[in-house]
């Protein structure tokens, strides 16, 4: 719950700033107690709270607001900011004579991730990486690891008769002394009991591994925070790796748990197999935890540095009746990027685009997908074609087609969808004015926060 708050509890603390460009004292403390409840009850620790509360207060007390933008987009960017540092830069291992001690609870993912970590650094530094299999109490760690790695060049060490966790760690060590890198996987349980602890105490002392990874999975949620405090009393944990954030989890455990431990989230584990890893990016997360979407593409719209150049000059080209596919297409990868054109759009005849008013969140998606298959038909067309859509004939839509390995029809729709803007487009060039309307629109657009659920 806490985390799916969390983006609820900053949009209506922030939601008191809604079209101000100036507040008073009282509505500051106002808007500020209400963020600090709201970051509390998503597990931020007590420290991590005043931080950001105090960074946001002293930013708006200090900055000017830019032309054009209200005071909540601007707190908006000054939070999305502060979460990010507070995560921090992405990191990694340098595989130099290194050794990674994987830790975590049951089924969270550790040898998953094992195997996915050491193909990682096999294929990205080319060095030679082994993995020693450490969990003697779940029986077949040895094969699933073995099967993950059956591809890969990843030696595998294990001895599935042996039930002494902290011999075979030995022994794996003494075999692959030569490996750049060596990473030890090792057991969990549903919770931290007695044998355990003493087990990864022992475990930890022989492999004097520098790195201790964290594998939390991005459905434990507020639990995260304990149990990653536990681990890090236990071995010092170093690094986190929150996995299956392919499913539906947000993974905001993961703020509770860099709280606890001081560590960095490290990596993402994004599916099951092996090729499944990416790079932690701080930005990223926090769209995704925040529910918002892309961010990043809204904080790009700040009025000065945008797509105001690039709305005035498709605008332009609409209004000079010359209209490609490729403008065809920036526009609607324009509108399906910026959440606050729905402001424009409401100037704009209904039914333009194939028939969004303002769009909603799924919309926008659609459009994303109608994007992608344009742009990988566009990408068969030459540029004549491009230019002139309408001279493009069954011959030519075949060819199309098959270049671009879509059906006909869809060469035909996106066609046809060029046509249907391109009439609007018309339609609104003898409309002086609107004409004036939208380039006053473009000129002060008031970004705010309009398309975010709330
Ligand atoms: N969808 C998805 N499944 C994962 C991911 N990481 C691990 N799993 C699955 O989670 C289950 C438990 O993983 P495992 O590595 O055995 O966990 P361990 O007990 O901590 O070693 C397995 O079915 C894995 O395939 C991930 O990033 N995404
Ligand atoms: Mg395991």
């Amino acid at each position: 719950m806490a985390l799916e708050g969390l983006s609820r509890g900053i949009f209506s603390a922030l939601g008191l700033l809604k079209s101000k460009r100036k507040l008073d004292e009282a509505e500051l403390k106002d808007m500020l107690r209400s963020l600090r409840r709201a970051l509390q009850e998503a597990d931020f620790n007590v420290r991590q709270t005043k931080e950001i509360t105090e960074r946001l207060e002293s930013r708006i007390r200090d900055e000017d607001l830019r032309p054009g933008i209200t005071l909540q987009t601007h707190a908006m960017n000054i939070l999305y900011t502060e979460l990010v540092r507070i995560l921090g830069p992405a990191r990694e291992v340098r595989p130099h004579q290194a050794t990674i001690l994987m830790v975590g609870l049951y089924g969270n993912g550790k040898t998953t991730s094992t195997a996915k970590l050491a193909e990682w650094y096999r294929k990205k530094h080319g060095v030679r990486v082994a993995v020693i299999e450490a969990d003697v109490h779940r029986p077949g760690a040895y094969n699933q690891l073995s099967q993950l790695l059956e591809d890969s060049t990843v030696e595998v060490y294990g001895e599935p008769e042996n039930n002494n966790a902290v011999d075979i760690v030995r022994n794996g060590l003494k075999k692959h002394s030569a490996a750049d890198l060596v990473i030890i996987d090792t057991a969990g349980r549903h919770k931290l009991d007695e044998e355990l602890v003493q087990e990864l105490e022992d475990i930890a002392k022989v492999a004097n591994a520098e790195e201790k990874f964290l594998v939390i999975d991005a459905q434990v949620g507020q639990s995260a925070g304990p149990v990653a405090a536990n681990f890090h009393d236990l071995a010092g944990v170093t690094g986190i790796v929150i996995t299956k954030l392919d499913g539906t989890a947000r993974g905001g455990g993961a703020l509770s748990a860099v709280a606890a431990t001081g560590a960095p989230v490290m990596y993402i584990g994004t599916g099951e197999r092996v090729v499944d890893l990416e790079k932690f990016e701080s930005d990223r997360f926090i769209s995704r935890l925040l529910g918002m979407g892309d961010i990043r593409g809204l904080i790009d719209l700040a009025p000065e540095d945008m797509d105001e150049e690039e709305a005035m000059r498709i605008t332009q080209r609409m209004m000079s009746g010359r209209f490609t596919l490729n403008d065809m297409y920036a526009q609607m990868e324009m509108m399906s990027k910026v959440g606050t054109i729905d402001k424009l759009l409401s100037f704009l005849p209904a039914g333009m685009f194939g028939g969004m008013g303002a769009m909603g969140k799924a919309q926008k998606e659609a459009m994303q997908g109608n994007l992608d298959r344009y742009q990988v038909i566009m990408d068969s067309m030459t540029i004549n074609e491009k230019d002139e859509p309408a001279k493009i004939k069954a011959e030519r839509i075949r060819r199309i087609a098959r270049g671009s390995g879509v059906n006909e029809k869809d060469v035909r729709e996106l066609i046809a969808q060029w046509n249907r803007s391109r009439k609007m487009m018309k339609g609104m060039s003898g409309n002086r004015k609107m004409n004036k309307q939208m380039k006053r629109m473009m000129r002060d657009s008031e970004m705010e926060l309009d398309g975010f659920d709330v």
